[in-house]
């Protein structure tokens, strides 16, 4: 039996064209910045949304981890949505090593709107802490892959202006919701202070996200990466495929929307589920289960009987992701499977 993974779009794996790449790389010691395709990388990554430096870090954890670093001083208040990654699936780091202190914020699909921003942040007080930043998710992974839109964000930024926070955007799909809104990924980041996104998910590269920002910025957040461990060296290796990434693989974004939505259709067919937005807007959709029909772990069996891969997240529910890896056929395949038992 075929087995159909849908847990992540992190299961991707390179292009030929990435093992090309990678094989032929012209590389360095990123320690001396000395690795011209990491240099490369870092340029095309800022110059596709409009920031003037970017870093190359390990992972979408260290991004947003040496963002938070780099933007917050002990003891400032972050504020971010209450399902964000940040929040939710990155350790603690937030608390741990950032220091700060965490103001999640219930938002609707993962988003955050001014209305919901201005009933969180406090007026200054000797008791409160020193408001700092605000971190906002697009697309939202717990939101199941909901994108806010270039309008939602203007009215953010002025509102966190309004208040002098900082912005920080966890992009770690951001080219999803740019492909989503069909704008220029610039439109959804103008006006914030840095962005993360990944090169590792729907893009298919086998590592890395970037980070960017302003210069200044940039010098210091590298510090930070290296604190962290994060000094590389002859990583151009890995660069090389992030760059086919950026130049190759942000328009298939659109095939992953289109079966998702496809595969949700299906899903909401079965009795036993509900899809939880009516309306999929990216790669990911989340199911919850009618318990009055099936318990959780009835459906985690149907599922791995089928030979179907998912994820639960949550005592309810349970997220699926298209991507690179999954074809027409093998929506087609999930949706038949479960239905004929
Ligand atoms: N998301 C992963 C993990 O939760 C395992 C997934 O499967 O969706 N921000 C967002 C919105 C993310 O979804 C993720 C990873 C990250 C940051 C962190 O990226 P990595 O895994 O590279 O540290």
């Amino acid at each position: 039996m075929r087995i159909i993974d849908l847990r992540s779009d992190t299961l991707t794996k390179p292009t030929s064209l990435m093992w090309n790449k990678m094989a032929s790389a012209e590389i360095g010691d990123d320690g001396y910045r000395e690795d011209p395709t990491v240099r490369h990388l870092e340029e095309l990554a800022a110059d596709k949304l409009g920031f003037e430096a970017g870093l190359f870090v390990a992972s979408g954890t260290m991004g947003n981890l040496v963002a938070l670093l780099t933007h917050t001083q002990r003891g400032d208040e972050v504020f971010l949505e209450a399902e964000s990654h940040i929040y939710y699936n990155e350790v603690g780091g937030v608390s741990v090593l950032a220091n700060a202190q965490t103001c999640p914020i219930p938002g609707t699909k993962g988003k955050l709107t001014p209305e919901l921003i201005k009933g969180y942040v406090r007026k200054p007080s000797i008791n409160n802490p020193n408001p700092s930043l605000l971190c906002l998710e697009n697309t939202s992974n717990r939101g199941g892959g909901s994108v806010t839109k270039p309008e939602e964000m203007r009215e953010l930024v002025k509102c966190a202006r309004g208040f002098g926070l900082k912005i920080h955007i966890d992009g770690a799909r951001i080219f999803n919701a740019a492909v989503a809104c069909k704008v220029d990924v610039k439109e959804l980041v103008q006006g914030v202070d840095s962005v993360q996104f990944c090169l590792t998910k729907g893009l298919a590269a086998p590592m890395g996200s970037l980070l960017v920002g302003s210069q200044e910025f940039i010098s210091r957040a590298a510090k930070w990466k290296k604190m962290l461990g994060g000094g590389f060296r002859q990583i151009g290796i890995m660069a090389a495929a992030g760059i086919v990434a950026l130049e190759t693989m942000i328009d298939r974004l659109e095939e992953d929307h289109v079966r998702a939505k496809k595969l949700a259709h299906g899903l909401s067919e079965l009795p036993y589920l509900s899809v939880c937005s009516d309306e999929i807007e990216t790669n990911i959709v989340i199911v919850e289960i009618i318990s009055e029909l099936i318990t959780m772990k009835e459906f985690l069996a149907k599922l791995a009987e089928n030979g179907i891969m998912a994820k639960d997240i949550g005592p309810t529910k349970v997220r699926f992701v298209t991507h690179k890896e999954i074809n027409d056929d093998d929506i087609n395949l999930v949706i038949e499977r479960l239905s004929s038992k």
